[in-house]
C-alpha cells in the first residue's frame, strides 16, 4: 500500500478519525477504532506477510476466527491518523480458533493494537452474531457531554436511554433498543470487555461510566452517526439545563409514536421500567 492507492477502508478511518477529532472526541491517545474487514479487502490483505508472530489475545473470540481487521494503534493519537496512517493504525489477522493474532500491516515505528482490543473483538463477535454478519466497525471515544451526564447522577440504563430519547427526539429512531449505562470497570481490562460485549447482545451503545462510549455499527459511518446523535442530545439536555432546566419535552407515549413513524419501537423492557416509576 502506499501513499497514492490507499484503499478505501484506509480513507474511511482517516475520514472517521478526523472527524471524532474535530467534534473534540479524541484527546491525545483517547478512543480506539477498529473496523473488521470485508471479504473483497481480505483477498489482497490475507497475502501481506506476516509482521510479526502470533500473539495471545489471553482469551478467545471463535466467532471472529480467521478475520482481519484494521484497528488503531495503542498509544497512538486518532488524530494522526489522517498523517500517517501506517504509524497509527495496522492490520491483523486472528488464527483458525479466535485465541491468538498477528500483525499483517501498519503499527510503523513500534506500535501494536489498542490496549481495548479484547473489547473490541468481544464486541464484534457479539455483533456480528446478532447482526447476522452486517455490522463490521466499532468505536470507543470520549464524548464530553455523554461523560458529563455519568458525573451529574447515577442513571440507571432505563433513565439514561429517556433523556436521549426525549432531548433530541431523533434518537428514539436512530437506538430505539436505548444506550446501556455500565457502571465504572477499569479500561483495558478483560472485565469491561466481557461487560460491554454482554450488554451489546440488546444494545449497540454502551456508556462507560466517568470514561466515554462504546458503539457498534454497520460501517465507520453508522458507528460514528450513533454516537453523534447520542452526543448531540446530551448537549441539547445540558444547555436546556443551563438556560435554567428543562420545562417541556415529549413523554413516552410521544417517543413512541416517533420511532413508529419509521417502523421502529422503543425498547419494551426499558419502556415498562420507565413506566413503573411514574
Ligand atoms: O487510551 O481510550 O480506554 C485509549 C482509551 C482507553
Ligand atoms: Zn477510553
Amino acid at each position: 500500500m502506499n501513499e497514492f492507492d490507499k484503499p478505501l477502508f484506509i480513507r474511511e478511518i482517516i475520514k472517521t478519525s478526523h472527524d471524532m477529532h474535530i467534534k473534540g472526541w479524541t484527546e491525545a491517545n483517547g478512543g480506539n477504532i477498529s473496523l473488521r474487514l470485508r471479504e473483497e479487502f481480505v483477498k489482497e490483505v490475507s497475502a501481506f506477510e506476516p509482521q510479526s508472530d502470533w500473539t495471545s489475545l489471553n482469551g478467545s473470540v471463535p466467532g471472529l476466527a480467521n478475520d482481519y481487521f484494521l484497528v488503531s494503534g495503542t498509544g497512538r493519537f486518532l488524530r494522526n491518523i489522517s498523517l500517517f496512517p501506517e504509524k497509527n493504525v495496522g492490520i491483523i489477522q486472528l488464527d483458525d480458533k479466535g485465541e491468538n493474532y498477528r500483525i499483517l500491516w501498519g503499527y510503523e515505528g513500534g506500535s501494536r493494537p489498542t490496549s481495548e482490543l479484547f473489547a473490541h473483538l468481544m464486541t464484534h463477535e457479539v455483533r456480528k452474531k446478532e447482526s447476522k454478519g452486517v455490522e463490521h466497525a466499532v468505536i470507543h471515544t470520549h464524548t464530553p457531554n455523554l461523560i458529563a451526564l455519568t458525573y451529574h447522577k447515577e442513571y440507571t440504563t432505563a433513565e439514561i436511554s429517556y433523556i436521549l430519547w426525549a432531548h433530541h427526539v431523533e434518537c428514539a429512531v436512530v437506538f430505539p433498543e436505548g444506550v446501556f449505562l455500565l457502571p465504572w470497570m477499569m479500561a483495558g481490562s478483560y472485565e469491561i470487555g466481557r461487560a460491554t460485549a454482554d450488554a451489546m447482545k440488546v444494545h449497540r451503545m454502551v456508556i462507560w461510566q466517568h470514561h466515554g462510549i462504546f458503539a457498534s455499527g454497520r460501517n465507520l459511518d453508522e458507528s460514528f452517526g450513533l454516537i453523534h446523535t447520542a452526543e448531540k442530545s446530551a448537549e441539547i439536555f445540558i444547555k436546556a439545563n443551563i438556560l435554567g432546566g428543562v420545562n417541556s419535552k415529549p413523554d413516552l407515549e410521544r417517543l413512541q409514536k416517533i420511532a413508529e413513524n419509521f417502523g421502529k419501537k422503543l425498547n419494551p423492557d426499558l419502556v415498562k421500567e420507565l413506566n413503573s416509576k411514574t
